[in-house]
């Protein structure tokens, strides 16, 4: 196929051109990028796509067994595309978790094999420094093996800021505490003027960067994501990947690239449609294409739902997260099809083969922790457990 779009049949001189490029390894440009946005078909770039997943990864495909934490869903701020926060003054509508609320979920997971707590939420002036230093410490004094992926600069920046201290010396804190990676999210768009209209008053794309600047410097790694198919053009997605792109050659510190659909359900851009799927797989498949310097591209299943994942696979998607457990809000209250999100490893992993990949349990690290590609679940009973099917016989 890739031959094919190579050849003079492919009566696009631009579009030979970039798919050469990609072939022989060599970076695209934010024209090239912007080009494709615009001009290629959805075919062209997912062969491209799909040609730099399987030389990086073949046919494996990464999940892992995880839960989310959301300690709060009140926030300070009231940025136009969320659905899930409520304001201070509304605070009665929503939740605040105490330090003891939040160590019972974690207590709640004991017998499970789950490897990675994801926590995130709302920003309030009670979750301070010394608030996630204790919380942190707590979960590592309990279950030290449990990777804590936790916050964003979003968070960092409001309570370094608070207490007065340095991006450095609040990041080596959390790292001290028990951090482990930070999640991607809060980068939503980085073009200032979007930003400014779409979740103004939190850190600026600038602040954003900085902060996992810091963190690589430190040695540890994080993810990032970008919110798109809502007011912004395809410059302005060119832009956001290019920003990461320039971090990542300078640090390398990013393990995963996420993009996020922007979902208009109880919102203040509900007016804003969403856009189609063709737009969401070209979107993957052109970020798979421009970021080189990324090793992974997740599809985010709770968001976008499972059939579009499996369908991402095929267009440069190589991890599709984890098994979540029915632990997250923030994209059912924004309209998602899944509605209670949740999928055991069984249905994971069967998932990822009905499309014809190999599925591997990653730890948040993307250490093999297992490998499910020749594994006949159905007969074998040391797997029932694990798969989370009833042990029979
Ligand atoms: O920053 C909020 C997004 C993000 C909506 O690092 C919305 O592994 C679409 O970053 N429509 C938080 N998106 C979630 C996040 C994340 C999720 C999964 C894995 C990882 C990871 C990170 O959710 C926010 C914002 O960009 N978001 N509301 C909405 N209506
Ligand atoms: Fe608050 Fe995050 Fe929602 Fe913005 S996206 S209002 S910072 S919870």
């Amino acid at each position: 196929m890739i031959e094919k779009l190579l050849s003079e049949k492919n009566t696009d001189p631009t579009l030979r051109k970039i798919g050469k490029k990609v072939v022989e390894g060599e970076r695209i440009s934010e024209s090239d990028g912007v080009y494709l946005f615009e001009n290629a078909p959805l075919s062209s770039v997912g062969i491209l796509a799909n040609y730099i997943r399987e030389k990086r990864h073949g046919d494996l495909t990464y999940f892992n067994r995880n839960f989310h934490i959301e300690p709060t869903n009140v926030c300070i701020y009231s940025c136009s595309f969320c659905s899930y926060s409520r304001l201070i003054k509304k605070r009665s509508e929503g939740w605040e978790y105490s330090m003891e609320d939040i160590m019972d979920i974690v207590k709640s997971y004991d017998d499970k094999p789950v490897t990675e707590v994801h926590i995130v939420g709302g920003v309030l002036p009670q979750y301070d420094v010394k608030f996630y230093t204790d919380l942190f410490s707590k979960i590592k004094a309990h279950r030290p093996d449990l990777h804590i992926k936790a916050l964003t600069p979003v968070e960092f920046h409001y309570i370094f800021k608070k207490d007065k201290i340095s991006y450095t010396e609040g990041m080596k804190l959390m790292k001290d505490s028990g951090l482990d990676s930070m999640p991607g999210g809060g980068a939503e768009i980085f073009d200032e003027e979007l930003r400014d209209q779409i979740a103004g008053g939190k850190c600026s794309s600038d602040q954003w960067l900085e902060i996992h600047r810091v963190w690589h410097q430190l040695g540890q790694r994080s993810n990032a994501t970008m919110l798109y198919g809502h007011i912004e053009n395809y410059h302005h997605r060119i832009d956001h990947l290019q920003r990461l792109r320039e971090l990542q050659d300078e640090t390398g510190g990013f393990q995963t690239f996420i993009p996020l659909k922007f979902r208009n359900k109880d919102n203040q851009m509900s007016h804003v449609p969403e856009i189609s799927v063709i737009e969401d797989l070209k979107n993957y498949a052109i970020s798979r294409i421009y970021l080189d310097n990324f090793d992974h591209i997740k599809a985010y299943w709770p968001m976008i739902g499972r059939t579009i994942a499996q369908l991402s696979l095929s267009f440069g998607v190589d991890d599709i997260d984890g098994t979540i457990d029915d632990t997250t809000k923030i994209y059912s209250m924004a309209g998602s099809e899944e509605q209670s999100p949740a999928l055991s490893t069984y249905e994971l992993v069967t998932l990822i083969r009905k499309v014809n990949r190999k599925p591997i349990e990653r730890d948040t690290l993307y250490n093999v922790v297992r490998d499910f590609t020749d594994v006949k679940f159905e007969q074998d009973k040391q797997f029932r457990g694990y798969f989370d099917l009833p042990v029979v016989g």
